[in-house]
């Protein structure tokens, strides 16, 4: 069943909506297989791993083996900043970015349905993600992408797997809303966030976090928020494992926006349910450049009722932990995953997270995804005649 999560009105798994027909807000699956934790023993590390808790035809589905991501402990990171850090490293899905769980259960959603054409508005790992899993499904793929702000890697994903690429010119929130007005039509099935069977996929972070955790929640999980569905995906899995008695407690969920495109955390400062709209939305790190996010109210729920946070980083102090977890941890994440170790650093600076709390903080996606960034953070190599003695010059001291 599909439930509004502000008026409670019910729809049909079968049918194809993305709004509440009553009152216009988000909906949410409903998901409770009565199962015990046992069941996951010896089964293959993959977010289908959890199948029982994934609310489509498992003779259908269409899986790149997402999900099963590495759940790196951090301990230079983690000792310089006097907490217990573990770093999900969401990078190390198929295309590079979490975006895959959602995907995965968004296209097999699709092939349920019998559609024949997918659609996104995407900031660049939404449009990579679904071209690849379009293609593994052999569905027709639009994307619609804001011009001139996608890195470059994405892009390239997203030619690549033989999706339509269309540049609009305008922001993601505007790319956004026409896609989902062609949606609307009924001329294409959207697989944005909006869509509640992506959130089905992503929750899946979630259960991956405690499970590796041995059965219990982190203090907090930390995550970069742009349209804002992944931070309500991870609250809505652990949830699930908490009611269906997995274990015992619930992390904080902690929320970090760039500076420049901050609307949940503008909401959060002033106490609010909902959120006003950024209307220019700017960050280097264009995933997250996104003004009016779709699942606002349900991140706004996750971080009140966990008893979470939601916090600012500047451009400088996503591109300073960028290098940083590189350099220190070996972890090469794009600007918008850095977002969360810089949200980590500063909140611990601030007093807000305590000395000695277990956190997870989830990098989203790849280094690679955003070469001209990584590029332009460091210096020209070196050019040297090929002979040892010219090379002996530069490197002194070897
Ligand atoms: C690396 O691809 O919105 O808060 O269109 O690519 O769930 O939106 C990407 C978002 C964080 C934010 N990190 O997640 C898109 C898109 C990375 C991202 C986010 C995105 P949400």
């Amino acid at each position: 069943m599909i439930k509004c999560i502000t008026c409670g009105a019910k729809y049909s798994l079968e049918e194809i909506i993305y709004t509440c027909k009553d009152c216009g807000s988000v909906l949410e699956i409903m998901c409770k297989p009565d199962v015990s934790r046992d069941i996951f023993n010896c089964r293959k590390s993959t977010m289908w791993k959890y199948k029982e808790f994934m609310p489509v035809d498992e003779s259908r589905i269409v899986s790149l083996q997402e999900g099963g991501t590495p759940f790196i402990k951090c301990n230079k990171l983690g000792d310089q900043l006097g907490v217990k850090l573990y770093v999900k490293v969401e990078g190390s899905n198929p295309t590079g970015s979490f975006k895959d769980r959602g995907m995965s259960v968004g296209i097999t959603k699709a092939l349920e349905l019998g559609v024949d054409t997918v659609g996104c508005a995407s900031t660049g790992n939404t449009s990579a993600s679904l071209a690849a899993y379009a293609a593994r499904a052999g569905l027709r793929c639009i994307v619609i992408l804001p011009s001139g702000k996608v890195a470059l890697g994405k892009l390239a994903q997203a030619m690549f797997h033989g999706a339509e690429v269309i540049s609009v010119e305008g922001n993601f929130d505007e790319a956004l809303e026409v896609i989902t007005a062609l949606a609307l039509d009924g001329k294409i099935y959207l697989l944005n966030s909006v869509n509640p069977f992506r959130l089905e996929g992503q929750k899946s972070i979630g259960f991956e976090i405690v499970d590796d955790l041995g059965w219990k929640s982190p203090d907090r999980i930390i995550l970069p928020v742009g349209n804002a569905g992944n931070i309500s995906a991870i609250w809505k899995g652990v949830n699930e494992f908490y009611e269906a008695d997995f274990i015992k407690d619930l992390p904080r969920m902690t929320g970090i926006q760039a500076e420049g495109s901050a609307p949940i955390v503008n909401a959060v400062r002033r106490g609010a349910e909902d959120i006003i709209p950024v209307e220019n939305p700017e960050t280097i790190a264009t995933a997250i450049r996104i003004g009016a996010p779709v699942s606002a109210l349900k991140a706004l729920r996750a971080i009140y009722d966990s008893d979470g946070l939601a916090e600012t980083v500047t451009d400088d102090e996503i591109l300073y932990s960028q290098k940083l977890l590189a350099r220190s941890e070996g972890i090469g994440v794009e600007p918008a995953s850095a977002a969360s170790i810089a949200g980590l650093r500063k909140l611990v600076e601030t007093g807000e997270i305590d000395k000695g709390e277990e956190i997870v903080c989830i990098v989203t996606g790849h280094l690679l995804k955003d070469p001209n960034t990584a590029i332009n953070a460091c210096k020209e190599p070196v050019k040297v005649e090929a002979n040892v003695e010219a090379l002996s010059r530069v490197l002194r001291g070897l």
